[in-house]
């Protein structure tokens, strides 16, 4: 069975080297190039990562038991990649504008989008469920890749919009940039490579954060490309960096380094965390039939936030903290299922409403066609009790 790291004959392992901080055993080790860029955060930072990353995976186990419960439609679990998520949130200004793709729950969770909300997407109620505008933070997108143009032609605009407000110099504390979330597979999409030519020719303040899974549904990365997806920005023209994704530490660090650069002015950078999902793709896929165990229970002893708490633990953090921290995940998971539980279908009527800013006579032709079509059941009730 071909598995996530089956190379391709010729392939190459590329020139980058990966960037760690935090060993497997949770030993803080140094980088020279991309210490200075955590050296302020804080063992109470560090504290209140994990307490994060510990609730958005009890919120995923939630979410996956209520789909099991015929709840959810789907769930689309993040379970592993809490590290790649939290550490890069952390390290983005809050001015700046994310794309994310469909598993960012963990990010969503940063940027303060309420995850209920989220939730509503998943029930089929509802197509967004936040106002992007309030948490900089985009609607989930569900085609793949799509959000990747869209996102650089957002930085683009930044750009333009910094170029004609003279007063906002670029990498001052006012300039803004975008960051784009997407995955391995994705990264094999057109419009990716489209968008980091566009990026490239227009110096657009943008960063492409892949999530590199090692899987994209059946696809193991090892089919999917020759080389680490990192190397491939040196043929646009710009920066890549490779991450082990599941050091929360690592991941922060070069996340604020590529903001502090894009904010510079100096164009794109792609980041790849590499990480692994550890759950099925969805609720709807059996990875038993297209991965090993052995390659499952490896990446299990890499756990992110097994790392995190080692880590932790090494700096005297003592159990009373983990004791808390897992109780307020418990009352945050449970919070969650009672929301799904008690969620009331949207009327129909509120799929008419803002399909266009502004009124628009086809919509409300058919807003009347739908009425009288509900209105068909009343006389048909009352046809029914008259007789
Ligand atoms: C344009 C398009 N093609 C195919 C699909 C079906 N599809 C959904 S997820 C997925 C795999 C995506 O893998 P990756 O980009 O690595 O992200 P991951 O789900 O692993 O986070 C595919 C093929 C889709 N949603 N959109």
């Amino acid at each position: 069975m071909e598995t996530a790291e089956t190379p391709h004959p010729g392939a190459t392992e590329g020139r980058l080297n990966r960037v760690t901080i935090l060993d497997e055993n949770g030993h803080r080790g140094s980088d020279p190039d991309f210490d200075p860029y955590i050296e302020n955060v804080t063992l109470e930072d560090l504290k209140g990562s994990y307490a994060n990353m510990l609730k958005v995976r009890r919120f995923d186990d939630e979410a996956t038991s209520l789909q099991r419960q015929g709840k959810l439609a789907l769930w689309v679990p993040s379970k592993g990649q809490e590290a790649a998520q939290i550490g890069s949130a952390r390290a983005i200004p809050e001015r700046d504008y994310i794309f994310p793709s469909y598993r960012e729950h963990a990010l969503a969770f940063e940027r303060g989008v309420d995850l209920k909300d989220l939730m509503r997407i998943f029930r089929g109620y509802s197509p967004g469920g936040w106002n992007p505008k309030e948490h900089n933070f985009n609607l989930y997108s569900f085609v793949l890749a799509s959000q990747i143009p869209h996102a650089v032609g957002y930085a683009m605009g930044q750009k333009l919009d910094q170029h004609v407000n003279k007063e906002v110099a670029q990498g001052s504390e006012e300039s803004s940039a975008t960051v784009v979330y997407f995955g391995d597979g994705s990264s094999t999409e057109g419009e990716a490579h489209e968008s980091m030519v566009f990026a490239a020719s227009y110096d657009a303040p943008v960063l492409f954060f892949i999530q590199n899974n090692k899987w994209a549904i059946s696809v193991p990365f090892s089919t999917q490309s020759r080389l680490p997806l990192a190397e491939r920005a040196a043929g646009y023209g710009f920066e890549g960096i490779r991450v082990d994704g599941n050091d929360i530490l690592g991941v922060q660090a070069v996340t604020a380094y590529a903001m502090e650069k894009i904010h510079r002015g100096e164009g794109p950078v792609l980041i790849e965390a590499e990480t692994y999902r550890l759950g099925a793709h969805t609720t709807a896929d059996d990875p038993t039939k297209y991965r090993t165990r052995d390659e499952e229970d490896e990446w299990t002893t890499k756990d992110p936030l097994v790392r995190l708490e080692k880590h932790l633990r090494l700096e005297g953090v003592d159990d009373a903290f983990f004791e808390e921290a897992n109780a307020e995940a418990k009352e945050y998971g449970a919070s969650i299922r009672e929301a799904v539980l008690a969620m009331e279908p949207p009327e129909f009527d509120h799929a008419f409403e803002n399909v266009y800013a502004e009124e628009n006579a086809l919509v409300e032709q058919e807003r009347a066609w739908f009425h009288e079509y509900e209105a068909g059941f009343d006389e048909a009730e009352t046809q029914e009790g008259g007789r």
